[in-house]
């Protein structure tokens, strides 16, 4: 195994032995969508060089995604970062160091600002693209030990309001469902999701069953006709944020039909009452008008929701990313309580996941309120447990939730953070409203940026740079969006000096002077964390390493011999104090920054199949680059023709916080009133073109999950700006 005590100088002379071809072969968990599809890996002298997959391995089952296809294309040896970098002050330039000298620089830089201003001065912020391990050992570095729950990731701009929905409906994060219910399933309601591009292999399966049952149907619900749109038998082009109208205005429809499940409404949930007297004293045109969908459409909706059918419902960042996404959530779960369509094989509502470990990331309690096993701060037992495991004193783990993303990084740009440390994620790309986030980076004292690369938009405020092997050159575990658990492996050496995340954390640990953190593998991680989940709704004590080995293992997982629970509520019981679901009545609330005269549209913000966020990897592929190669915004042929504007054409998109550079393109898949501007493309691709320097940074009450999905703009006509390689 590689360990950070031979990345040291001194054990450099082991690099003179004479090099062997080396072929390498192993399983590993695709770093991209929460699909988590397995992949077969080869490597030929360090160099990734082709990926297939195995017909019998679950999840995918032989296929992948061209994006998981070419991923033995994505490493860029010129763009890793291979040694620590690291400088004492902002106008010098960064060197390399040792990993001797920066964690020294930066157990003595935390114990210095946590002597002077308290734990709270300290923040870390992460991602649900690190492995459980790494994940597990941040939390418990500053919950357990820096004592500050000063702590979030970016699943915070993506699946905090599916979190809080579940919570809410069943006492309990984490999906009923697993993917196998694909194939029992007859209808399938997709809703804020573009499957064929984000999640595209689970998209197979359910276009497979489609084919292959006559009843099956997809509905789609999506302001956009997206290339999932165009498969669905019915698609409902959804007002921007009008979803919970829509939904009540179905599940209005299904009580005035008799078309609920009694028995299970009365046997297995609570709230009903207070859910259809709204649903009764609600006015329906102000549903109509709000959802923008007119009665015909609800009817053809309400149809394929009556009789026997298995109603499976994904959703994801449209559902999520909303000042009401808890509440879409919720209405989502609802609709499937009142037609009993919970704890059925084929049936559920099944929030899409979409980092490859948002849901380990959850399980490690790596969010600001959380704590190990779905566990709160919050909880006084809670917290005493987790002290014992940990074999801290009581009363180390603080009682409140620290700052959520977005206030951590306004925070910082208010003077009130002095160190900020960002693990595999690119928040000078993607935080909304990222002007403000490049504010606090730029202010914060000390900016520790652990990443695999050396030139993402986010190393440029770096002031210590740790280098993090990658997918493929480390093992890790991974928990997908239907709580399977996989081990993924490495099948090459990390360059240079770069080491897995999780031996970055547990040697700034040492350095600091923590017992605890004395691992020399990443198996003794998980063996440690497994542990900590036993009795927990997210019990996975019985995955042992071995185990992990021969494949993935769903949980619950509550001991050794369990096979894995693929399925949960079959019995009709749920986690809250009564045992009941629980219905939530909430009529729609309207998104926070409406259009006006000044900013007439809508800017919903969102991805193509082609690139994964800030193309940190998939900007390396030449063959996905080229499927999307520059950053464009959808706009209807009304509104262009009203602005003047044309196809192929550059425009500002211009709101109230900034404004943001993009290639028009015409379609009248986009409403009138609104446009779509994928987020891919930061400043390392043009300073202007970032799309969060126009989204919208306000929250969920509940939630705190940022509405990335709607805000108001206009269009500007712009100059073609001067593009790298271009002769203008
Ligand atoms: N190729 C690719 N795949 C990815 C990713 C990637 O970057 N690239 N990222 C991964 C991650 S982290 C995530 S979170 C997922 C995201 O996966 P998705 O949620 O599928 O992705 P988005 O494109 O952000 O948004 C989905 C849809 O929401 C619609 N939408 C916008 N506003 C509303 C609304 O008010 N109501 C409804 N019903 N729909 C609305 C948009 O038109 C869009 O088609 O994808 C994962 N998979
Ligand atoms: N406008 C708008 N903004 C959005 C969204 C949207 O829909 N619209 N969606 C939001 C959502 S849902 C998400 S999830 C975020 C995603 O946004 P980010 O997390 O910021 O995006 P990534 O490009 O995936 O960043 C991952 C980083 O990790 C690095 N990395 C890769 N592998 C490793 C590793 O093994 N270790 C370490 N340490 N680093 C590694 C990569 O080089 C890269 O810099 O964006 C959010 N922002
Ligand atoms: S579907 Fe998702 S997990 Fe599967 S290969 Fe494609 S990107 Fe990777
Ligand atoms: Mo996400």
């Amino acid at each position: 195994m590689t360990s950070l005590a031979s990345k040291q100088p001194a054990a450099s002379a082991q690099a003179q032995a004479p090099k062997r071809v080396t072929l390498r072969q192993a399983k590993a968990t695709c770093p991209y969508c929460g699909v988590g599809c397995v992949l077969d890996v080869r490597s030929e002298e360090d160099r990734l060089v082709q990926i297939t997959a195995d017909p019998k391995t679950a999840p995918n089952f032989g296929m992948l995604c061209p994006k998981g296809a070419l991923l033995f294309k994505s490493d860029a040896p010129e763009r890793r970062l291979t040694s620590p970098m690291m400088r004492e002050h902002k106008d010098a330039p960064l060197r390399e160091v040792s990993w001797k000298e920066v964690l020294g620089y930066i157990g003595q830089r935390l114990n210095g600002i946590l002597q002077a201003r308290g734990p709270d001065a300290i923040a870390f912020y992460g991602s649900g693209q690190l492995d459980t391990e790494a994940s597990y050992l941040f939390t418990k570095l500053f919950k357990g030990y820096l004592r500050t729950n000063q702590m979030d990731t970016n699943s915070r701009l993506c699946m905090s309001s599916a979190v809080a929905g579940y919570v809410k409906a069943f006492g309990s994060d984490g999906p009923p469902t697993c993917y196998d219910d694909i194939e029992s399933a007859d209808t399938f309601i997709i809703l804020g999701a573009n499957m064929t591009a984000n999640h595209p292999v689970l998209f197979n399966r359910v276009r497979r069953r489609r084919a292959t049952q006559d009843q099956s149907r997809i509905i789609v619900i999506d302001p956009r006709r997206s290339k999932t749109a165009e498969f669905a038998d019915l698609h409902l082009p959804v007002k921007p944020g009008g979803d919970v109208a829509l939904l009540l205005l179905a599940m209005r429809r299904l009580l005035q039909l008799g078309e609920i499940d009694r028995a299970y409404i009365d046997a297995h949930t609570e709230g009903f009452g207070e859910l259809s007297d709204l649903l009764k004293a609600c006015d329906p045109v102000e549903l109509y008008e709000a959802a923008g969908i007119d009665a015909t459409q609800i009817e053809a909706f309400v149809q394929m929701l009556c009789g026997d059918r298995r109603l499976l419902s994904f959703y994801c960042m449209g559902a999520n990313q909303s000042t009401s996404g808890v509440e879409k959530n919720t209405a989502i779960i609802n609709l499937h309580l009142m037609l009993g369509e919970v704890g059925k094989v084929g049936a559920g509502p099944f929030s899409l996941t979409g980092q490859p470990n948002a849901m380990g990331g959850r399980e490690v309690g790596y969010l600001c309120h959380q704590l190990p096993g779905y566990r709160k701060v919050t909880e006084e037992s809670h917290r005493g447990e987790v002290e014992r495991l940990w074999g801290i004193p009581p009363g180390s783990i603080r009682p409140t939730p620290g700052r959520s993303a977005v206030p951590m990084f306004q925070a910082a740009a208010d003077g009130e953070i002095d160190a900020l440390w960002i693990a595999c994620t690119n928040p000078a790309v993607s935080m909304p409203n990222v002007s403000v986030s490049q504010a606090g980076l730029r202010r914060a004292g000390l900016v520790i940026v652990q990443d695999c690369f050396v030139d993402t938009e986010t190393a440029q405020y770096a002031d210590v740079l740790l280098p993090a092997a990658t997918w493929g050159e480390k093992s890790g575990t991974m928990t997908n969006s239907e709580r399977l658990v996989t081990r993924s492996r490495a099948v090459k050496d990390a360059p240079g000096k770069a080491v897995p995340d999780w031996q970055i954390v547990a040697a700034v640990g040492r350095a600091m002077g923590f017992e605890g953190f004395g691992y020399t593998a990443a198996e003794q991680v998980w063996d440690e964390f497994r542990q900590t989940t036993a009795g927990t709704h997210c019990d996975l004590s019985g995955m042992t390493n071995q185990r992990l080995d021969l494949g993935g293992i769903h949980w619950p997982c509550p001991n050794e011999d369990h096979p894995g629970t693929a399925r949960r509520y079959g019995d009709g019981a749920f986690p809250t104090p009564s045992g009941k679901a629980r219905f939530h009545a909430a009529a729609p609330s309207l998104p926070d920054e409406l259009p006006d005269q000044a900013y007439p549209l809508a800017v919903m913000t969102g991805r193509v199949a082609a690139q994964w966020h800030t193309r940190a990897r998939t900007g390396n592929v030449p063959e996905l680059v080229k499927q999307a190669p520059e950053p464009f915004i959808e706009v209807n042929p009304h509104d262009a023709s009203h602005i003047g504007l044309s196809e192929g054409q550059w425009a500002y998109a211009v709101g109230r916080r900034g404004k943001s550079l993009a290639r028009v393109r015409v379609t009248d898949g986009v409403p009138r009133g609104s446009v779509f501007l994928p987020f891919h493309w930061g400043d390392r691709f043009h300073s202007e073109t970032s799309a969060n320097f126009v989204t919208n940074d306000a929250i969920d009450p509940v939630s705190l999950q940022p509405e990335l999905k709607f805000a108001a703009v206009r269009l500007e006509p712009a100059p073609a700006p001067l593009l790298e390689g271009d002769q203008r």
